[in-house]
């Protein structure tokens, strides 16, 4: 039987259970009642800081931040409920899907996966509340696939640390109320002589600590995206993450992140397929609907094919993560697959709605737009071919 959706032809809704469904459909509801209305201008004029923060506030109201880790305020739902909020958050904007991704993935996982139980207590709370925001400073100016490369150093001065460096595409970073910030120490002795790589909490407003917005984007501007500047920036003791000391770290807050995009990036797809759907349905060409032509078909059924096999995907790797047993090569399978063929979707669907497809007036170009940045952050489409090519023939070749 086919699904709640007239697009499941295969009925794959079926496979969610009844808890799954029910969060699926409140942030469905959720992102048609208060962030599509403001979807067009948000993406024209740009996310502005207050708006940033009041859906944050709204978001975390919902329970949707940091909801698949356990306690200090967080929901604690399972991983496949995760990927289907950010799969309707990003049917609304990736921004959007963003916003809670940056917070819950990598801000909140890494202070509740790494942290000491004095910084679990001081921010998680306010973070899944929405009340404090989080960014992730891992990508520099010249070390974004490769963060190993990273230049910014902690340095020992007495018990403080402090940073020098610049992090470079740091989505909510001038508007954020912490930093995690990832650097090296800059101590021969550490480690292989090249110092660890070790995170830090940098609460705004820190002395050296400075955040500029990135303008002019074409893409995600339903986002805030900054640089963060560290010159000198002093740090108490207690200041460092004291779980990891490794590009394990970070990685591993990836991972997370990774995950929800999986799922994410089949929402933005399935908003266009909606869309294109109604408007052949209803657009006359050549005094027939579009939809008769064998063409718009052809393309409909497509790409029907492949939102429904991304899901399926999603789906399998929520399964294994919920299970405990998910790889990170499998993740990056995941991403792989589903962004790159959700911005296929996107462009295709846009192909269907003509002139009219160009505009704000229609999701499909918006959607293409933003999945050209989600095809780059989190990864971008070559590095996770290399860990699949890496997983299969056992050479890297990063090194
Ligand atoms: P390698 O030498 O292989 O490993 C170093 C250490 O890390 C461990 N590791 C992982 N751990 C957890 N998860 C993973 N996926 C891991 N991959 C590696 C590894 O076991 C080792 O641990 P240890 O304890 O032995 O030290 O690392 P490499 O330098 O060769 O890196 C491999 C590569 C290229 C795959 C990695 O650097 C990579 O993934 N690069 C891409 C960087 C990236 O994705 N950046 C994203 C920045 S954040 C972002 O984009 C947010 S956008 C959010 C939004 O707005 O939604
Ligand atoms: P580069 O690494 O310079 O890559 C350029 C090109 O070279 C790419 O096509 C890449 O695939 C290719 N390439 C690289 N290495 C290889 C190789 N070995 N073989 C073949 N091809 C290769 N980062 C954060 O830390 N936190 C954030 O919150 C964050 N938010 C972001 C928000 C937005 C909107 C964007 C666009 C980016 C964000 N990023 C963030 C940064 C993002 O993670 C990086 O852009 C990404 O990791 C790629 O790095 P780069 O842009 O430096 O590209």
């Amino acid at each position: 039987t086919a699904g709640v959706s007239p697009l499941d032809l295969l009925g794959v809704d079926h496979l969610l259970g009844e808890d799954e469904r029910d969060i699926q459909d409140t942030v469905r509801r959720f992102v048609d009642d208060r962030v599509r209305p403001h979807l067009a201008d948000w993406y024209e004029s740009g996310l502005d800081g207050g708006a940033a923060r009041e859906l944050a506030r709204e978001a975390g109201a919902l329970g949707l931040m940091g909801m698949h880790l356990d306690g200090y305020g967080c929901a604690g739902t399972n991983a496949v409920s995760y990927g289907l909020a950010c799969m309707e958050l990003e049917a609304g904007d990736s921004g959007v899907r963003s916003l809670v991704s940056v917070q819950g993935s990598l801000a909140m996982y890494a202070i509740r996966t790494f942290g000491s139980e004095e910084q679990k207590q001081r921010w998680l709370p306010g973070m899944a509340e929405g009340s404090l925001i989080g960014c992730f400073g891992l990508t520099e100016p010249d070390f974004g696939s490769n963060p190993a490369g990273m230049r910014t150093r902690a340095r020992r001065d007495g018990d403080d640390w402090v940073l020098d460096g610049t992090k470079m595409w740091i989505t909510n970073g001038s508007i954020a109320d912490v930093a995690v910030v990832w650097a090296r120490i800059e101590d021969p002795a550490d480690g292989d002589g090249q110092g660890a790589v070790r995170g830090f909490l940098v609460p705004a407003g820190t002395p050296g600590f400075t955040a500029g917005e990135v303008t002019r984007k074409l893409s995600l501007r339903a986002s805030v995206t900054s640089e963060l500047v560290l010159d000198g920036v002093r740090l108490p003791a207690d200041a460092v993450l004291p779980e990891v000391a490794s590009l394990r770290g970070p990685l591993s807050c990836l991972n997370e992140a990774r995950f929800g995009i999986t799922f994410g990036a089949l929402g933005a797809a399935r908003d266009c397929l909606h869309t294109a759907v109604d408007y052949a349905r209803s657009r006359e060409v050549f005094d027939r609907p579009l939809a008769s032509f064998q063409l718009t078909q052809a393309k409909l059924a497509d790409m029907t094919l492949e939102l429904q096999k991304g899901f399926l995907l999603a789906m399998h790797l929520g399964r294994l993560k919920d299970a405990g047993d998910v790889e990170p090569r499998q993740v990056s399978l995941g991403k792989l697959n589903n962004v790159r063929e959700a911005l296929d979707i996107a462009r295709e669907c846009r192909t269907i709605l003509g002139a009219s497809g160009i505009t704000l007036e229609y999701p499909a170009l918006r959607h293409a737009n933003n999945l050209e940045s989600v095809l780059t952050y989190e990864g971008t489409s070559e590095v996770h071919q290399l860990v699949v090519g890496q997983a299969l023939t056992g050479e890297s070749a990063f090194t």
